[in-house]
């Protein structure tokens, strides 16, 4: 009696974990960038192969505690295995892992091979630190300021020390949100100060490690107008948890007379902006 409870509670077991994808309660937030669906589609394909493999396994564990679990004394079977089984399913897996790799190669080459040059791309440097994001934009003069570790001052807000003498730098702007055009490339330069942090958009699809000493390039394209959670997905320290900001995605023209700002107005401004969305959506909560 006892084994076909097992064997019930492992189908029960399976059909259950099966369920919590197939209901698709849980899952992740629409995607909002020119890369995301692509990345969501090998997503679903690995999930069906080793969704596949997982179910398959599971049932037949149930059926061989069902049919040949303990029924008395009986002694067991010594089986040495069969080399031409062993063969077959080695081939089929390994035949199924590499088709699925190389779905995964061309969608990230597909991402990570077609940069943007400076000059096509939004420029943004981001500036990561215990326990906060760092944004630093080039200004209505479209020129990023010189920086040098020299000048990092928490105290006076330069975060990421912007050269006080480089004309460049003057219109500077340093805030800890992330503001980017719709449907235009974007490139993030994500540096570290001190220990290796992780930009995670998740409605973007992209998570990148910001580690001290490298300068990583990354890009994309948001394709809707939104208010977006960022975390930092690299435990950081005590205060890691609280390492969170926001994308907000603009339309052109809103982005582009925010950007024509002085910082002091742009930091105003931005604040009316960030009212305007609900969190993780395009949907408008406010008028202005
Ligand atoms: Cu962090």
């Amino acid at each position: 009696m006892s084994k076909i409870l097992l064997a019930l509670l492992l189908v029960a077991l399976t059909v259950g974990s099966a369920w919590t994808f197939w209901s698709g309660n849980w899952w992740f937030v629409h995607p909002i960038s020119e890369h995301g669906p692509k990345v969501d589609d090998q997503f679903n394909r690995t999930l069906v192969v080793v969704g596949f493999a997982f179910i398959t396994c599971q049932l037949a564990l149930a059926w061989a505690v069902f049919r040949y679990g303990r029924k008395g004394n009986e002694r067991s079977k010594y089986t040495h295995g069969n080399n031409k089984l062993e063969a077959v399913w080695t081939v089929i897996t390994a035949v199924v892992f590499v088709v699925v790799a190389v779905y995964g190669q061309i969608v990230w080459a597909g991402i990570h091979l077609n940069q943007p040059s400076d000059a096509e791309a939004t420029n943004i440097e981001v500036v990561a630190q215990q326990f906060q994001w760092n944004f630093h934009y080039p200004g209505a003069d479209g020129v990023t300021g010189k920086t040098n570790t020299k000048f990092i001052n928490d105290g006076s807000l330069n975060f990421v020390g912007v050269d006080p003498d480089d004309p460049n730098g003057k219109d500077d702007i340093q805030i800890s949100t992330l503001v980017v055009p719709e449907k235009r490339p974007v490139a993030l330069r994500i540096r570290s100060k001190d220990v290796i942090h992780s930009l995670f958009v998740p409605a973007l699809r992209i998570k990148q490690d910001a580690v001290p000493g490298m300068n990583v390039r990354i890009h994309f394209k948001a394709t809707e107008v939104g208010k977006y959670e960022i975390a930092c997905a690299e435990l950081c320290g005590s205060l890691h948890f609280n390492m969170k900001t926001f994308l907000l995605v603009l339309p052109q023209e809103d982005y582009d007379a925010l950007t024509a700002m002085t910082p002091e107005k742009y930091k105003e401004r931005l604040g009316q902006l960030m009212e305007r969305y609900e969190v993780n959506s395009s949907k408008v909560i406010a008028a202005n």
